[in-house]
């Protein structure tokens, strides 16, 4: 049965109360029960929580957070419980669904309204001309692709997109196949995320991931927490901060919002977390103007120079200076004349605020700096990170226990997706191994990104757009702009779950092939298959379904993308693309041999804790640079300019959705339930503003020489954010951001700095 589709993004029950201050506790552990038990009935919801991280189960598929190696019965979060049983709905989109709703009747529907619809169980096909998908089967459906692809004038004329939730074994196989066809265009969601992070510290260290193992936090003496919400996107994690805590640790969290995760947790894992008073996280919370965070860096690195200028050869890590490192000099001489009064503009912070971050920096033997999107997602992202490694540098903090750049993860396996070559400028060494391994030789131009594949696809140079899950045009900036480029395609292929905001957006022709989940059993010639994927710390592990599919029809990633690969290239290529679907360990012996760290991969996956791989800095500190030592940089300082009347808007994440997988309308942490269409503002800046909490206003976006841009109708909720900061919901929010907006060197949409008015409705 299909529900009425309501109106777009009107939410008359809207409920606005108080900002929580503590994150889980037994709420957390009631509401997880409750909607598992609802949606899914108590059996197949016990079976599926128990085997959620468990060493024979399957891998969350919601964040990358890792898994402790001692586990509990119970490794997994209410955001955890809630994607598997968004994923293990027994709820099927019906054949009828799309015979009753043609794709024009479904352009008002919201991403939560899709989503409730239920698992996509049947390939749909949707004409050029037609406004209704209807049926078609595996093989046909597999043919149209190829005889597209092969009609295109170059192989550069198609996109396609990876989001971070593909295991390993199908990103391995899908990045071959679209190099065997002949292109490097190779978005993925991670060009929308840690991109920034991967440049960043793949230029300064030599390894653009984290430099720390999962125990790491318990051995740490001051964990800053910078740009990020664990409480509610990597909940764990409030786990290890714990730990930090209860050995002696400190943490700092550097934040525009007072987030509840980061005030107090109550673990829910625990007695004393249920019932208890749970611990306070956050030693100092300051509360960052938006894109201050490389101010501060530069301050506090300021102050740690001046402190060992003060007292010589007692605060910086002189050893580790001269072995390890290159430009020290110049970067201190960079931070000499450092303008303080630019540096408390730019970070609305104290001095005071400032020296007391610089003085516990400087008491610890051993920090760890984590970070996730509100450093990513700015405009000088990729500087501000390289500022975060110039910071730990000075006193030694990577390559030693308790210390090092940790930035943290989205998607389950997004960071495994990049090594095994989702990316659209792998470095030649990779391509050389892919070369040698399946005898042919891939292309070696760089590809597009995600925001240049949509200015490819509106000036006409990619028609046909294939996405190995995500949702493409929820997800990226500049709604509006994304959606008309990708009408613009030929054929655009969505290969899903569930249903999203990409599925009726279209080109021409579409495609929706339904995928296997991670929660299911995934059976093939030679027997049931295992995948793998790699978390935030580098651990790599195997996830196992354990329920029945939803429907027969439905294949595996694998399958699908071996399907297509065949059609597409017949006999063009020696590659076996059947013997690697018929059997996923044919896939992993290829991996062990292009892969560096996977050279025993088929053996140590088999390891019931799986296996780390290598990186330099963390494990013997060396560095894969241009100097061979880790690098110190030296970056200009220019803070967010914002013109009076004007704010610095950031979008982000309610605490009940999956990035556009919105699981219900109300966002408990921040007191908000049964609507989404709200701005958080400071009330200082209201009454500035001549505004009051309750008002509805629409939220209007300022770009030079472009038009501007609206998100209708808001709420205001007068909000505990920093001064002259204002936040709304991702992804109703990204009409306001320019795709021309994206941060310097990773060419991420700038998601977290949108300069904004406010103007009253009616
Ligand atoms: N339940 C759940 N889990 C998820 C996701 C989800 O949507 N839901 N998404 C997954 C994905 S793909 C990702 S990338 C991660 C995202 O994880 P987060 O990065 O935690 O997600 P956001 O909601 O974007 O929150 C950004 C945080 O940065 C802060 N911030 C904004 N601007 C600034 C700034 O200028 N400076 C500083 N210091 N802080 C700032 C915001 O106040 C907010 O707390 O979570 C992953 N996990
Ligand atoms: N304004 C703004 N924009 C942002 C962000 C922000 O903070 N602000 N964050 C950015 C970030 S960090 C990210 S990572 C991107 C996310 O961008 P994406 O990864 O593209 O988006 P998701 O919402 O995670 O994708 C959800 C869809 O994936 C499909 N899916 C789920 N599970 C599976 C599966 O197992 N297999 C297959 N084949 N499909 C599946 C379902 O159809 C579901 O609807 O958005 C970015 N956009
Ligand atoms: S912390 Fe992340 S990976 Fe772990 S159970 Fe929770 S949502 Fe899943
Ligand atoms: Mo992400």
């Amino acid at each position: 049965m299909t529900r009425p589709i309501p109106e777009h993004a009107e939410y008359p029950d809207l409920e606005v109360g108080h900002p929580k201050h503590e994150a889980a506790g037994a709420e957390a552990v009631i509401r997880t029960l409750d909607a598992s038990i609802r949606s899914m009935g108590p059996v197949r919801a016990a079976r599926l929580l128990l085997d959620l991280n468990q060493k024979d189960g399957f891998d969350c598929m919601s964040c990358a957070w890792p898994d402790p190696s001692h586990r509990s019965a119970f490794e997994f979060c209410e955001n955890g419980a809630k994607a598997v049983t968004w994923e293990a709905t027994p709820l099927k989109v019906p054949s009828s669904f799309w015979a009753e709703h043609p794709v024009s009747s479904l352009q008002d529907a919201t991403e939560y309204w899709l989503g409730q619809q239920g698992r996509l169980v049947e390939p749909m096909y949707k004409p050029a001309g037609s406004d209704h998908y209807q049926p078609i089967g595996w093989d046909r459906a597999f043919e149209l692709i190829g005889e597209r692809l092969r009609e295109l004038d170059s192989p550069d004329e198609a996109a396609f997109y990876t989001s971070g939730r593909t295991a390993n074994e199908t990103a391995f196989l899908y990045q071959l196949f679209v190099r065997a066809y002949g292109t490097n265009n190779l978005p993925d969601c991670s060009n929308m995320c840690h991109e920034s992070t991967g440049t960043a510290l793949g230029e300064v260290i030599g390894v653009g991931k984290s430099t720390i193992a999962y125990d790491d936090f318990g051995k740490a003496d001051l964990v800053i927490v910078m740009g990020q919400n664990p409480g509610t996107n990597h909940p764990r994690m409030l786990t290890a901060l714990e730990e930090t805590k209860r050995n002696g640790g400190q943490i700092v969290a550097v934040n525009p919002l007072p987030e509840a995760g980061l005030i107090r947790y109550k673990n829910p894992q625990k007695v004393r977390g249920v019932i208890g008073r749970g611990t306070a996280i956050a030693d100092r919370h300051l509360q960052i103007r938006s894109g201050g965070d490389l101010a501060m860096l530069q301050a506090v690195s300021k102050r740690v120079l001046d402190a060992e200028a003060a007292a010589p050869g007692t605060v910086l890590d002189h050893a580790f200076l001269a072995e390890h490192t290159a430009g020290y000099e110049s970067f201190a001489e960079g931070l000499a004349d450092l303008d303080e009064a630019e540096v408390l503009r730019a970070t609305g912070l104290t001095s005071e605020e400032l020296d007391d971050l610089a003085a516990r920096y400087i008491a610890a033997d051993r920090v760890i700096i984590t970070w996730a999107m509100g450093l990513t997602q700015q405009r000088r992202a990729v500087d501000t990170i390289k500022e975060i490694v110039n910071l730990l540098l000075l006193r030694g903090n990577i390559g030693k226990p308790g210390a090092g750049a940790s930035p943290i993860r989205g998607h389950s396996n997004v960071q495994g997706d990049r090594t095994m070559g989702i990316w659209e400028k792998m470095p030649d060494e990779f391509m050389d191994a892919l070369a040698r391994e399946f005898s042919f030789e891939p292309p070696r131009r760089h590809g597009l990104d995600a925001v240049d594949t949509l200015h490819a696809m509106r000036d006409g140079k990619v028609k046909v757009f294939i996405a190995l899950g995500g949702n493409f045009v929820g997800a990226i900036s500049d709604t509006a702009a994304a959606e008309a480029a990708m009408r613009g395609a030929k054929l655009t292929v969505q290969i899903s779950t569930k249903l999203n905001r990409s599925h009726v957006v279209t080109g021409e022709e579409a495609l929706i092939l339904p995928a296997l989940g991670r929660t299911e059993v995934d059976l093939q010639e030679t027997g049931p298959q295992f995948v793998s994927v790699e978390d935030s710390v580098c651990a790599v592990h195997a996830s196992h379904g354990s329920i029945a599919p939803i429907s027969d029809e439905v294949r595996s990633e694998v399958a699908i993308v071996a399907g297509i690969a065949r059609a597409t290239l017949g006999d063009a290529t020696d590659i076996d693309w059947s013997g690697m679907e018929r059997d996923y360990d044919v896939i992993r012996d290829h991996i062990s041999r292009v892969v560096p760290g996977f050279e025993r991969f088929n053996e140590d996956v088999r390891r019931r804790d799986g296996f780390v791989l290598p990186n330099g800095p963390r494990d013997s500190r060396t560095w894969n640079t241009a100097t061979g030592k880790a690098q110190f940089s030296t970056n200009a300082l220019d803070g967010i300019e914002c013109p009076p009347g004007r704010l610095i808007l950031q979008t982000l994440r309610s605490h009940d959705q999956f990035n556009t997988t919105v699981y219900s309308l109300n966002d408990r942490y921040r007191g908000i339930k049964k609507g989404r269409d709200v701005v958080f503002v400071n009330p200082d800046d209201l009454t500035e503003l001549g505004l009051a909490d309750g008002d509805r206003v629409d939220v209007i976006s300022e770009w030079p020489g472009e038009p501007d841009r609206a998100l209708p109708n808001q709420r205001i909720v007068a909000y505990p954010t920093a001064r002259g900061c204002a936040a709304a919901y991702f992804p109703e929010a990204n009409v306001l951001v320019s795709i021309s907006s994206t941060a310097i060197g990773s060419n991420t949409p700038v998601s977290k700095a949108v300069i904004v008015r406010l103007e009253p409705v009616g």
